[in-house]
């Protein structure tokens, strides 16, 4: 599935998907992104993906492995994130 990131959000910033799904994230702003499901300074244990920062129209992908629910964030502008539910 595909989530845009512009106007300094993530659209959709909620998604139920199915184990196995990958995400894909585009930038469209011209201010840089990274996202990361660790909160601001919170690398290491639990953390479980995290990209390098997205210029305008870069992207990342992550394929999710298994059932639960992920919170993240731009480590950049932490103010801004979505949620991503992963079910059977
Ligand atoms: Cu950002």
């Amino acid at each position: 599935m595909a989530v845009v990131i512009q106007n300094y959000g993530f659209n959709p910033s909620t998604a139920t998907i199915k184990v196995g799904t990958t995400v894909t994230w585009t930038n469209f702003d011209s201010s840089q992104h990274q996202i990361s499901n660790a909160a601001m300074g919170n690398y290491g244990p639990g953390q479980l993906f995290e990209s390098a920062p997205l210029g305008n129209g870069g992207t990342y992908s992550f394929i999710f492995t298994k059932t639960d629910s992920f919170p993240y964030y731009c480590t950049i502008h932490p103010y801004i994130g979505g949620y991503i539910t992963v079910t059977s």
